[in-house]
């Protein structure tokens, strides 16, 4: 049996999940980042992060390799195109969502749902809307021709969603008018099973959050969520983040030790 360790608010979570449950793939989710499953969740994986992944004897951390064995180890409904050029541009837009989408939306998100004493800084929304824009606008040239970002439904489409699916709510949405084709495409998307329920699990965690055990006071920073944050001139912001103690780190993180008898061969 394949163990999540799962957050609904966790936009790498949901890519991993709408995986799974795109594949058919039976499997057991734990919501990692509740404080009780703090310890379960490092001995898994030392940076203490979710989506982890827990098949049998082996263990994958990292949203894209988790999908990527995922893709290899159960190779139905693959969500790798099998065309070489739709896979490098499938991957190529994950890791658009992952690096550049995912800090904007995350970053702006604080002010949402964090215990926090401030306001945004001045001129954060303005720069996430400005990068968000880039984004949008080459989507939409993208989505033009075809149904799907990299052509059939991929990775591309199902990192993307959680993104694009909570921007209006963050106030960095996309234009109706300048950008038909990826309003057409969210569309498309929100009906798909695996969104849809994407959708109940992330909106019954919202309604509930004020009473989970999760760390609201400090925020747990990253690679590319700082580098956003510092890039657009926010250092200043962030320093004092440190200084008051609001920042959680990752832990350090090695591979799961490989059994001796681990079958590694994939299961059609
Ligand atoms: N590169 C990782 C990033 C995963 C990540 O950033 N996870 C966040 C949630 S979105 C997390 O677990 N943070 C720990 C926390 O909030 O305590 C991946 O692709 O899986």
């Amino acid at each position: 049996m394949i163990k999540l360790y799962d957050s609904a608010f966790s936009p790498f979570a949901r890519k991993v999940r709408m995986t799974l449950e795109y594949k058919e793939l039976n499997y057991e989710a734990v919501d990692g980042l509740l404080k009780s499953n703090h310890a379960a969740l490092r001995a898994v994986n030392g940076r203490i992060e979710v989506p982890a992944l827990v098949d049998d004897d082996i263990v994958v951390v990292n949203s894209a390799d988790i999908v990527a064995y995922l893709d290899y180890r159960y190779p139905l409904k693959c969500v790798y195109p099998e065309d070489p050029a739709a896979r490098v541009h499938a991957r190529a837009w994950e890791r658009v969502a992952d690096t550049f989408v995912d800090p904007i939306l995350v970053d702006i998100s604080y002010w949402k749902w964090a215990e926090r004493p401030d306001k945004m800084p001045d001129g954060l929304l303005e720069a996430g809307r400005a990068d968000l824009r880039i984004v949008y606008d080459e989507l939409n040239k993208e989505l033009a021709g075809r149904q799907f970002v990299s052509g059939p439904l991929s990775i591309a489409d199902i990192s993307l969603f959680p993104h694009l699916a909570s921007a209006k709510a963050m106030g960095v949405e996309f234009s109706t008018h300048n950008h038909p084709h990826v309003g057409r495409w969210l569309k498309e998307m929100r009906g798909l099973p695996i969104c849809v329920a994407d959708l109940k699990r992330a909106r019954d965690y919202v309604v509930t959050m004020k009473d989970r055990e999760i760390e609201k006071r400090r925020i747990f920073w990253r690679g590319d969520r700082i580098e956003w944050m510092l890039a657009r001139g926010f250092h200043a912001w962030f320093f004092n983040e440190i200084k008051e103690d609001r920042v959680a780190w990752p832990g350090p993180a090695l591979p799961a030790r490989m059994k001796a008898d681990a079958k590694l061969s994939p299961v059609s």
